[in-house]
């Protein structure tokens, strides 16, 4: 018990890192059988942003655990289903869990196999550790600051491809259909595209994209109109699996911004940075901005 306990005092994070883990596997498991009956569904932003009973019902399940095993008041909390029902998205100092129940929630309601619980966790705004689980895939990543990447504890290394030219690269559309975001949008993906570049991807969740630059499987993910909840997981996981994250104009990454390129190094993320069209968007955390 003191060996325990000491452990706990030099290093106050793995028990919460650990628990992430356990919790989030619990979520997937519950997001699997909601899948295999029939999903009610409703809009948030759009007739395109959709949420199910299922995002909220497995945000409650997350945080209970996470309060029943810290205590109610030990940690702040920014959930996405929170934040859509009113509660602030402010990101202080005090330790926080920055939670996405369901990254993907329009391929879960289509069936479409990639549906992501994603857990990070941020100390004095600094991210500690992230956990992204793609519970169709039964793939758990973790990851905790210095300490590595991993995908059902197997070792991830991102890839050490420089050459934009044998480069896939992923990148989402979002929810926002308005003409001017959308033709820049495409017009962005065709850039690339024809640079050229083997291929563009899309998982449809920001959380599974930043996990595939993480193990290698294509060069680099970016997208404008994210949440913090949608990339907090995956950009410890990203950054220990040997990846880098920018702005999308090639500032330093703003968890809050609402934009991000990630990529396996500054050669490929620079390279992308010079095709993007940019376009505004509001930050997470505007309220607190606009003060
Ligand atoms: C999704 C993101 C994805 C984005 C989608 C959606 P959600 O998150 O992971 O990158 O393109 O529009 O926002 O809403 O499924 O949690």
């Amino acid at each position: 018990m003191v060996k325990k306990m000491q452990q706990a005092k030099d290093d106050p994070w793995q028990e919460a890192y650990d628990f992430a883990v356990e919790v989030a596997r619990k979520a997937g498991e519950v997001i699997r059988k909601a899948g295999e009956c029939e999903i009610k569904v409703c809009t948030k932003s759009s007739t395109v942003d959709l949420v199910t009973k299922t995002d909220e019902r497995v945000e409650k399940i997350i945080i209970g655990c996470l309060k029943e095993k810290f205590g109610p008041d030990t940690y702040s909390f920014i959930g996405e289903e929170s934040v859509a029902q009113g509660k602030p998205c402010i990101l202080t100092d005090k330790p926080t869990w920055i939670i996405d129940p369901v990254d993907g929630t329009t391929n879960f309601v289509h069936g479409f196999p990639f549906v992501a619980v994603s857990i990070a966790f941020a100390v004095e705004k600094k991210l500690e550790f992230g956990v992204v689980y793609s519970c169709l895939e039964d793939k758990m990543y973790k990851a905790r600051k210095g300490k590595g990447a991993f995908c059902n504890d197997e070792r991830l290394q991102v890839s050490d491809v420089q050459d934009i030219h044998k480069s896939i690269i992923i990148s989402e559309h979002g929810t926002d259909r308005s003409p001017e975001k959308v033709t820049k949008i495409f017009s962005t993906m065709q850039r690339i595209l024809c640079i050229p570049v083997h291929g563009l991807r899309g998982s449809g969740t920001a959380a599974t994209n930043m996990c595939l630059v993480a193990c290698g499987a294509v060069e680099a993910f970016f997208e404008i109109g994210i949440h913090c909840w949608d990339i907090a997981a995956g950009a410890v996981i990203v950054r220990e699996a040997g990846g880098m994250l920018l702005d999308v104009d090639g500032g330093p990454f703003d968890l809050m911004s609402r934009r991000m390129v990630s990529a396996n190094n500054k050669i490929i993320a620079e390279r992308i940075i010079k095709e993007i069209e940019t376009f505004s968007v509001e930050r997470d955390d505007a309220v607190v901005c606009k003060k």
